[in-house]
């Protein structure tokens, strides 16, 4: 499924993209099996009772079939299609949210450098927490930007709720859809349950220049299971992910792998 120069020129706009059931029924049905499995037994979600926010990293990198997210020939597609081909796997966080997210930017890189791939496994709406995106705010010069106007306190600035902040759209998703956006684009949710089921995907253009690699430093010092001073017990991802990596695989792992090593020795994958 490659994308087409529209759906490019719309995520290079606008900052984000929807494609409705890139996964199929079947699909779906072992992503969430997948899900639930890991983070029920790697990230604490039998403890979850709906007061804050359950997350976990790595949501992908826990069982073989989560990980072959990674080998999926449409993900590779999209991921591709606004990054580059040899784009880097930068981990995520699999999370059961529990009510609303404020508007937030996940970075402010002034470029497309890092994008997040976003998966809600239950159906969500406008009320009931979908991802809201402010289109086209990953921009330098959006005015939510240039003029620093915080859209979570747009009804002490403007008289209107943050969920009603002007010029959002609501992207309601079924499970099998995905969602993929900028880091630099503000976003949110409202209204959603105590028990939201989503996880994410982070993911780098390859560095290629100094420039680049300074960046990509700069990322993983902050993005990644040595930044949080996590121990993975393999560096940069957890070892299923490594372990069952073929050699295409790895054209996403190993830029990631060898800066997280350099910046993170104490945690460095032992080879
Ligand atoms: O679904 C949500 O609550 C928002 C997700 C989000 O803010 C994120 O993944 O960065």
């Amino acid at each position: 499924m490659k994308l087409s120069q529209a759906q490019v020129n719309f995520f290079n706009t606008f900052g984000y993209l929807a494609i409705k059931q890139l996964f199929s029924p079947a699909e779906t049905a072992k992503i969430i099996e997948g899900f639930e499995w890991s983070i029920q037994n790697r990230g604490q979600g039998q403890m979850h009772d709906g007061s804050k926010r359950t997350m976990f990293g790595g949501p992908i990198e826990h069982t073989p079939e989560m990980c072959a997210i990674l080998d999926h020939p449409d993900i590779l597609d999209l991921i591709g299609g606004v990054i580059g081909d040899d784009f880097n796997y930068c981990s995520g966080d699999g999370n059961y949210y529990s009510g609303d997210t404020r508007w937030h930017p996940d970075g402010n890189w002034g470029q497309l450098f890092a994008v997040k791939v976003a998966f809600y496994l239950d159906p969500v709406t406008r009320d009931t927490g979908c991802l809201r995106v402010i289109p086209g705010s990953q921009r330098p010069d959006h005015f939510v930007r240039t003029e620093k106007i915080n859209p979570s306190q747009s009804m002490e600035l403007f008289g209107v709720p943050p969920s009603e902040f002007p010029g959002n759209v609501p992207l309601e998703s079924n499970p099998g859809d995905v969602l993929i956006f900028n880091h630099d684009l503000y976003h949110a949710a409202y209204g959603g349950s105590q028990r939201r089921r989503m996880f994410t995907m982070n993911c780098t253009r390859r560095a290629k220049n100094p420039e680049d690699l300074a960046t990509a430093h700069k990322y993983l010092s902050i993005h990644s299971a040595g930044g949080g001073n996590f121990d993975t017990g393999a560096g940069m991802y957890f070892p299923t992910m490594i372990d069952t990596a073929s050699e295409k695989r790895m054209v996403h792992l190993e830029q990631p792998i060898a800066i997280h090593d350099e910046l993170f020795p104490q945690f460095a994958r032992k080879r």
